[in-house]
């Protein structure tokens, strides 16, 4: 006489397993995939400080916690354009004198997605990590324009001279590789080894503008404020995607196997 003694079998799991009702099993699946996602994030797969292809495009009528580190300079929102942080410098009385000012993100800005540690994404993806933004000159074209960010490994703030834009009233996007042959310094005795060492925990990331030495006011913009690099983002989605993928087929196989005498 058949008996179902609940033993394994080379047909038939085990008892325990066969009698787990197919939906015991999705939520064990989706436990299980949610703590891989974990373990990537812990392990530093899938960053949880710098949000790789995140765009600030200043959509939310306000600054987004952007802010400029000098008396000389406002950073405030404006709505034209869509929206786009605007920088702007007072009427000079004479001689003109080059104000400067950083509009910047620190922790508090945007999330605090554009700060943390970007060494680590460059070493994960074996590549380069790009910021890219739009800038435009409402007015005059400034004296300097710079990509500034300031390590909290060491303290110190490293430069990237940009080109001027080449006309104003017009949006001039600048990409700019953290690549310290690139032209990246903080000054006479600046090294690679120190670049990267000091990008490993970026405190802040912003814009420097010196006005135009033209004494009227004059207003400066930044908009689409973006870092990328597309393999980590992409390695975990793929990677997300796969699991999801595996989980299903394996699900599918199982709910397809013989019931091998057990109601489900
Ligand atoms: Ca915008």
């Amino acid at each position: 006489m058949a008996t179902n003694s609940g033993a394994p079998s080379a047909t038939c799991p085990p008892k325990l397993w066969r009698r787990r009702k197919p939906w015991r099993r999705r939520i064990r699946a989706v436990w299980t995939a949610a703590a891989a996602c974990l373990f990537l994030v812990g392990t530093g797969w899938c960053r949880a400080d710098v949000e790789l292809d995140w765009i600030e495009t200043w959509s939310g009528a306000d600054e987004e916690g952007w802010q400029s580190n000098s008396g000389d300079m406002t950073a405030g929102y404006t709505s034209a354009d869509g929206g786009y942080l605007q920088l702007g410098f007072g009427e000079q009385p004479g001689p003109p004198w080059p104000e400067d000012g950083t509009a910047y993100a620190d922790s508090g800005a945007s999330g605090g997605r554009f700060v943390g540690d970007y060494a680590g994404i460059m070493t994960e993806s074996g590549q380069g990590l790009t910021a890219q933004f739009d800038f435009l000159a409402e007015d005059y074209l400034p004296g300097f324009v710079d990509l500034f960010f300031k390590s909290a490994v060491s303290g110190r703030t490293w430069m990237f001279a940009l080109p001027n834009p080449p006309a104003v009233d017009t949006w001039t996007q600048y990409v700019v590789n953290f690549d310290f042959a690139a032209g990246w310094s903080y000054g006479p005795g600046a090294t690679e080894e120190q670049f990267l060492a000091d990008l490993a925990d970026v405190e802040w990331i912003g814009v420097h503008v010196e006005r135009s030495l033209e004494l009227g006011e004059q207003f400066y913009g930044i908009d689409n404020f973006v870092l990328y690099v597309p393999e980590p983002g992409t390695w975990c989605m793929l990677a997300g995607v796969a699991l999801a993928l595996l989980v299903h087929i394996r699900l599918r196989r199982r709910a397809a196997a013989p019931a091998c005498g057990v109601a489900r």
